[in-house]
């Protein structure tokens, strides 16, 4: 029996769509999630049993293929569907106020995808105007695209039409019709991630509503036609964690998909919040799994998440022995590779002045992936000033930072700044950042975690600050994303000789 690990994905990877393609190799199966302003965008994980994930690559890998550069914070790969036919993935997406609603085709799903192309609407004018965008065929080979129908451009901009379908020839990416109004739910607010399936000769849309905060959950119609009309399935919300104190939250934006047992799963996303009332995501929305069940009714019953986190996690990089970086490697609106490179035994970063307040860091970071954690970077600063952080965003990040003879550790929290500095004697030395758990709570912890900052130069660990985490956490940041912990310069060069992280989720 396949143990379903939860998180299935940890840190984040919201959105989550996945497929199963079946070979003489026996079955795969093929996760896609959204990465919002972070190169390389919209990773593709992979995996045999369902229990063991890889990160085989990304679908943006190449400058052009998103328009990520200029989004605003939030902005650029919004909710993936990944789908497999004939031989060829196909994924679609939204590229939120950058390129527009996207399909891209790799026939290895490792890569390399094609540059992607806009699928425009009927008058070939525009890309069309909404996010979700689900990719289904009927046994004619008619291609419909269902999305959300949410206005991110022009004078309707944060308008919701509700779910939206259209027919789209694959091979113009021109809409064959007007967007037509589909089924979109029961009532709740933004009906969202919409996916058709086909199952014993009926047709099921299955979206999201509510919203993707604490309201959020899964609903189900269906009908006899991939165009409806649909009716409402008797017990919808199918799954959420809304008014409940489950320890995973936020439950919804689901994809359906056969598992290795025969028996169907939902991956869904979630939140692990953690303080004495829930009320902090430090990591984000992560990916997670749970089973679903077919009643004699037709009508898919899907179980509550539960939490079963795997076994923490150690991670240990000296760059003498990396020939390049790896694909867990992230950066901001920029791939990785253009702002740091391998040389003389390090990750070398060249400072332009920018900081972690500038929209394009010189920053190169891992999600982080469990509540506990802690990374040490051993760091040469004799040519320029820089350090380690954990960043949300331009408004939101704490790091501690060293050059120029000063040590500092910052937290920057909206337009509040808070620093503590001490002298600095070496240019080589060890820095700190740790997410543990508040200590003394007596059960009920005051928040979700404390970031601690520090150093150790010439063999000496020096504390500098700790910082409340729930001013890095989704809720407070109002954040798409999570927490990406990574090593930056400011200015000059700033070499990283090596990178140790460990965490878990006790
Ligand atoms: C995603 C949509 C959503 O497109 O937020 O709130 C967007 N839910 O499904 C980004 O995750």
């Amino acid at each position: 029996m396949t143990t379903l690990y939860n998180p299935l994905l940890n840190g984040f990877h919201p959105d989550p769509s996945v497929v199963r393609v079946d070979s003489a190799d026996g079955p795969e199966w093929f996760l896609a999630t959204s990465t919002f302003e972070y190169l390389p965008g919209i990773p593709i994980h992979r995996s045999r049993d369902f229990e063991n994930w890889e990160l085989i690559g990304h679908v943006a890998t190449r400058p052009g293929q998103l328009a990520v550069e200029d989004v605003p914070t939030a902005g650029g790969a919004w909710a993936p569907t990944i789908r497999h036919r004939d031989g060829v993935f196909h994924l679609v997406i939204t590229d939120a106020m950058g390129r527009g609603m996207l399909h891209f085709t790799a026939t290895d799903a490792a890569g390399p995808w094609s540059d992607g192309d806009l699928i425009l609407k009927q008058d070939g004018s525009a890309s069309l105007d909404g996010i979700d965008p689900d990719i289904a065929w009927d046994a004619d080979g008619t291609v419909y695209v269902t999305y959300s129908g949410l206005i991110l451009s022009g004078d309707g901009i944060g308008q919701h039409l509700g779910i939206q379908q259209v027919t789209v020839d694959l091979e113009s990416h021109r809409a064959l019709e007007e967007p037509r109004s589909m089924w979109s739910g029961t009532g709740g607010g933004f009906p969202e991630a919409p996916h058709l399936y086909e199952v014993d000769d009926r047709w099921y849309l299955m979206i999201a509503e509510g919203g993707t905060e604490r309201g959020h959950g899964v609903s189900i119609a269906r009908g006899t036609s991939p165009v409806g009309p649909f009716e409402t399935a008797p017990h919808n919300p199918l799954v959420s964690a809304r008014s409940t104190t489950r320890p995973v939250q936020n439950t919804g934006h689901g994809d359906l998909v056969i598992g290795p047992d025969g028996d169907w799963l939902c991956v869904l996303l979630g939140v692990r919040p953690r303080s004495m009332t829930r009320a902090f995501s430090a990591l984000g929305r992560e990916t997670f799994v749970t089973p679903v069940r077919w009643e004699d009714d037709g009508w898919p019953a899907i179980d509550p998440v539960l939490l079963n986190p795997r076994a923490g996690t150690r991670v240990e990089i000296a760059f003498a022995d990396s020939h390049e970086l790896d694909h867990e490697w992230i950066a901001v609106r920029a791939l990785p590779g253009s702002l740091a490179e391998l040389c003389d035994g390090a990750l070398v970063l060249h400072g332009d002045g920018c900081t972690l307040d500038d929209p394009r860091p010189i920053f190169v970071g891992r999600r982080q992936e469990h509540l506990t954690n802690a990374v040490t970077v051993s760091i040469d600063v004799g040519a320029g000033v820089g350090g380690l952080a954990v960043r949300y965003d331009e408004r939101f990040h704490v790091e501690v930072e060293a050059g120029e003879g000063v040590l500092t550790a910052r937290a920057v929290v909206a337009d509040l700044v808070q620093e503590w500095t001490v002298p600095l004697t070496s240019t080589t030395l060890d820095l700190h950042l740790d997410s543990r758990r508040p200590d003394g709570d007596g059960g009920f912890p005051r928040t979700s975690d404390v970031l601690h900052l520090g150093a150790t130069v010439d063999g000496e660990r020096i504390d500098l600050a700790a910082v409340d985490g729930r001013f890095l956490a989704s809720e407070t940041c109002e954040s798409f994303t999570g927490r990406v912990i990574g090593v930056y310069a400011r200015s000059g060069d700033v070499a990283v000789r090596s990178w140790v992280a460990e965490g878990d989720d006790e």
